[in-house]
């Protein structure tokens, strides 16, 4: 029986392991993407790691988080990532260049090849047929040393795409469609696959916005088979020479197969505070909006954009609404002034973003107290839009505007016949934003500002861990929450002791003090701890702050991932503590050696419970030697 398309790319790229679901694999990585707020750590690690150029086929450094330049942190983080990339063998996209995700597809995205990403939107160019997983910023920082790929060989599970979207449907409605049937956790350990006779129906574009919120699923990638609309879309991008033909074969054999008429599928929004809360727009029309923003990695393409002008066209945003429009890159910016679809959105009273996350990751646009918020970004998490108690919706583009308009959520299907947008030709194609590595770079100087701050250093796993429970949460606790983003935080991600004063601020103020005092402290969770963001400071900024387990019933994948290469021992279990109690583990490296539990002694409480160790055999290596970099160092010296 012929195997998947997904089965086929793993196949290819395979360096170690079984390929069967549940096992650890690892994989060649080709193409490897970084973006300024996790890059700078990223590639402070990758110079930690004392190589002296990257080893991927392609490493492309992105900057387009941390655009807002309040101070001088950003402007130096952009040009540490700007002489380190020249020095180091990456591209180097400029700020002002556009969103990682959207350049990547239009730009490097290549039918076939492994992508490995900083970001955990790295799966958006799994909608041209690549295998795009997101990962934390060592992980690629290794991959970009040659490593392989570490990760869990996920179960293959086929999307049999039938019919095709109705009027005002979008692609957004089909990613939403699928977080309302299986949430956020569902997708753990599993990539989606796409097939089926629908598939045709949807553009390149589209695709990439179905892979990209794959995301807020769980899983670990979104594949779409190259064909006859993947070779049009890179023809039109010059780039048709990257075209192959790929799809899962004929009778292949799928872990689940779930069955999506496009045809049924109707507007959808998520609902406050989780991008799994998806209800009809139908249900929630009416609603007063504050601000709707149009763009995000989700839907910022040429397409989403022109369907956006033409609905705005000779109309405008009325009062008490604040519409704002962030183009997903410098190519779809320039093409929408050359066909005036700009102007119609200025002249409506849009506000023109730079090309950039922007909003969607707190820089700038916060709304009012209490508001309303519709966005066409992927997440909605408490307090990711800046302001605490605003309330944020997540749609596709028409719904967006249909709502500005009329300042209250609204179902675009009472708008008459959709405006026609037809993707072009050929699009502009200007890579000057884009600095290619230079041949000679042994002189190139890497320059740091003040705010690049040495990694810190840590110790090898104690055999001994007691300490004390510093926060009990619940489930779903995300990244946000752990180490929240925004224009204020943000240009500290460079700078680990200040960020840290940050830590779990938004669930408690007083965490970062408290963990300080207490030398060594344990974080207990419910289930799906560490879901959203793959930034690796949700782990290395407490592990910074003494904490040295977690506690949770279950882990986000990346999450975990970076729990381990920051040496912080992840515990599954559903732990019966309070906040304040001491816990004590003994034994603790021979049970990370080969055990597959530990006993966790209660002193407070004078209670014992067992936590389960669910590793692989590299996971405990990274463990025992107090984190990857050090293990990797450690292998290198030896
Ligand atoms: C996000 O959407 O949360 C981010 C910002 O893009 C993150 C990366 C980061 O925290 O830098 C992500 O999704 O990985
Ligand atoms: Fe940027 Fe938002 Fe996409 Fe993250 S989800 S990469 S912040 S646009």
């Amino acid at each position: 029986m012929g195997t998947s398309l997904t089965a086929r790319i793993i196949g290819d790229h395979l360096v170690s392991g079984r390929p069967v679901p549940g096992e650890e694999i690892a994989l060649r990585i080709d193409q490897t993407l970084t973006q300024d707020a996790t890059g700078t750590l990223a590639f402070l690690q990758f110079e930690a790691l004392g190589l002296d150029r990257t080893r991927a086929s392609l490493s492309v450094s992105y900057v387009d988080h941390n655009t807002l330049q309040t101070g001088f942190e950003n402007a130096d983080d952009h040009r540490y990532l700007e002489t380190a990339a020249a020095r180091y063998g990456a591209f180097f996209s400029r700020p002002g260049n556009g969103i990682c995700h959207q350049v990547h597809l239009e730009r490097f995205a290549v039918p076939g090849r492994t992508l490995l990403g900083a970001d955990s939107h790295t799966p958006t160019c799994g909608g041209l047929g690549m295998l795009a997983v997101g990962a934390g910023g060592l992980d690629v920082a290794a991959a970009m040393a040659g490593e392989p790929f570490p990760l869990v060989c996920p179960a293959v599970v086929l999307v049999r795409l039938s019919g095709r979207l109705a009027p005002w449907v979008s692609a957004k409605d089909v990613i939403l469609e699928l977080l309302r049937r299986h949430g956020v956790t569902w997708g753990r350990g599993k990539v989606l696959e796409y097939g089926g006779p629908g598939v045709a129906a949807l553009s390149v574009p589209e695709r990439a916005t179905i892979a990209n919120m794959g995301t807020e699923m769980g899983l670990t990638s979104s594949v779409f088979p190259s064909d006859a609309r993947t070779r049009e879309f890179l023809a039109a991008q010059g780039r048709g020479r990257s075209w192959r033909p790929l799809a899962a074969a004929a009778g292949a054999r799928f872990d689940e197969v779930i069955e999506l008429d496009l045809g049924r599928v109707e507007p959808l929004a998520a609902v406050p505070h989780s991008p799994g809360s998806v209800r009809t727009v139908r249900e929630i029309e009416g609603t007063r909006v504050d601000q709707v923003c149009i763009g995000s990695c989700t839907n910022s393409s040429l397409g989403d954009m022109l369907e956006a002008a033409a609905m705005l066209e000779g109309r405008a945003v009325p009062a008490g609404v604040s519409l704002t429009v962030s183009p997903g890159s410098r190519q779809v910016l320039r093409m929408l002034a050359a066909r005036g679809a700009l102007e119609a959105m200025i002249a409506a009273g849009a506000r023109i973003l730079e090309t950039a996350c922007g909003p969607c990751i707190g820089m700038g646009q916060a709304p009012p107290s209490g508001g309303v918020s519709l966005r066409t970004f992927n997440r909605n998490f408490p307090g990711r839009a800046g302001t605490p108690d605003a309330r944020v919706y997540l749609a596709s583009p028409a719904v967006a505007v249909a709502s500005a308009l009329a300042g209250r959520i609204t179902d675009p299907r009472r708008l008459g016949r959709p405006p026609r947008v037809r993707l072009p030709r050929r699009f502009l194609v200007d890579d000057r934003l884009v600095v290619p590595p230079p041949r000679r770079r042994a002189r190139i100087r890497v320059v740091k500002g003040p705010n690049i701050r040495p990694l810190p250093r840590f110790r090898a796993l104690p055999d001994r861990i007691e300490g004390e429970v510093l926060l009990v949460c619940g489930d779903d606790v995300t990244t946000d929450d752990i180490m929240p983003a925004g224009a204020g935080i943000l240009p500290l991600r460079s700078n680990i002791p200040a960020l840290s004063a940050h830590a779990f601020a938004r669930i408690d103020p007083t965490f970062a003090r408290r963990a300080a005092g207490a030398g060594t402290g344990i974080v207990v969770a419910g289930g799906n701890y560490g879901q959203g963001s793959s930034r690796e400071h949700a782990a290395l900024v407490p592990r910074f702050l003494g904490v040295a387990a977690v506690v949770a019933r279950s882990f986000a994948r990346i999450h975990m991932a970076n729990l381990v290469n920051f040496g912080i021992l992840p515990l599954t279990a559903d732990a019966p503590v309070r906040k304040g109690d001491r816990l004590r583990i003994r034994g603790v490296r021979e049970a990370v050696s080969s055990a597959e539990s530990v006993v966790v002694r209660n002193v407070t409480r004078g209670e014992e419970f067992a936590a389960a160790l669910r590793l692989s055999g590299r996971e405990r290596r990274i463990l025992l030697a107090g984190g990857l970099l050090n293990l990797i160092r450690g292998g290198r010296k030896a």
